[in-house]
């Protein structure tokens, strides 16, 4: 598939993601998230690929749904239509890590998409927010969900209900981001996460993820029981073997391809 709306980059075994529709501040539409789902799904599968960050431009991750396109949405287009359903949340399937990284304004259904991802890291000049309210609408893929578990209750209502942004420092002190970096050393930075774990072994990466999504849809005792069962499989995988004999060794381990 030939992408209009992304930007495609491989730094290894790193792929990057660029939203690109600049004259609309990557206001998210429909063929830019049928792209992008294509795009996850092709990495998803490819076995040269550990590690996936979804990015946008130095100025803007996302601006939100396309306003332009769905204003005049009838209630046909929506709730039959399976409008977000349809195409929006192929990201939760993906089973490798998605690193978000984000500069800019990453605003409503921007801030929501980035929530979707495994975690973010942001320049200094991000900006989040869930300004729905302003548009007439409540937000629709996860905004009044994952934001308060990201950041609790008061700041995610204060930003839900006022539109207040904030910015990359108070998005890293209330845990929406996992760090901060100057704008121009942004990438840098991500790609240096990224490639540290791109050189472990990705199968125990893909446990990892799903045993922490698991956290916020189970009890915690179930939550244990299941990472339990990673833990025990583990010792039937080459990567337990590796990791585990190059740590008495005293040597890096190898774990490519595993
Ligand atoms: N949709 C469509 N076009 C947009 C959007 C958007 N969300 N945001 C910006 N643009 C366009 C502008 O219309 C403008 O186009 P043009 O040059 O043709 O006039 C261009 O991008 C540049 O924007 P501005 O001139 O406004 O740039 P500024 O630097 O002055 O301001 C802002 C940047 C602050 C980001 C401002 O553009 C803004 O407030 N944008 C709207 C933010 C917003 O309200 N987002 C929420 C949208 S609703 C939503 O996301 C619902 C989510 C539910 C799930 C979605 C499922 C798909």
């Amino acid at each position: 598939m030939e992408y209009s709306d992304l930007l495609i980059e491989h730094h290894g075994k790193v792929a990057v993601i660029r939203l690109n529709r600049p004259k609309a501040m990557n206001a998210l539409n429909d063929n830019m998230m049928n792209e992008l789902g294509d795009a996850l799904y092709k990495f998803d599968a490819d076995p040269g690929v550990n590690v996936i960050i979804l990015t946008g431009s130095d100025k803007v991750f996302a601006a939100g749904a396309d306003i332009a396109a769905m204003a005049d949405y009838g209630y046909a287009d929506t709730y039959p239509g399976n409008y977000i359903g349809r195409n929006w949340e192929h990201i939760l399937n993906v089973r490798k890590p998605v690193i978000g990284v984000v500069a800019g304004y990453a605003l409503g259904g921007g801030c929501e998409l980035a929530m979707m991802c495994d975690f973010l890291i942001a320049a200094d000049n991000a900006r989040f927010g869930q300004p729905e309210i302003k548009v007439g609408v409540t937000p629709g893929a996860g905004g009044t969900q994952r934001l308060p578990r990201a950041i609790g209750k008061a700041k995610a209502m204060d930003m839900l209900l006022t539109t207040r942004m904030i910015d990359a420092l108070e998005a890293e002190r209330t845990g929406l981001v996992s760090r901060v970096a100057p704008a121009d050393e942004l990438m840098t930075l991500a790609l240096e996460v990224a490639n540290t774990i791109a050189a472990m072994p990705v199968s125990v990466a893909m446990q990892i993820k799903d045993s922490v999504n698991r956290a916020f849809e189970t009890t915690l005792t179930e939550g244990v029981r299941y990472e339990r069962r990673f833990f025990h499989a583990g010792f039937g995988t080459p990567a337990q073997k590796e990791g585990m004999k190059a740590f008495l060794e005293k040597r890096k381990p190898d774990f490519e391809g595993l």
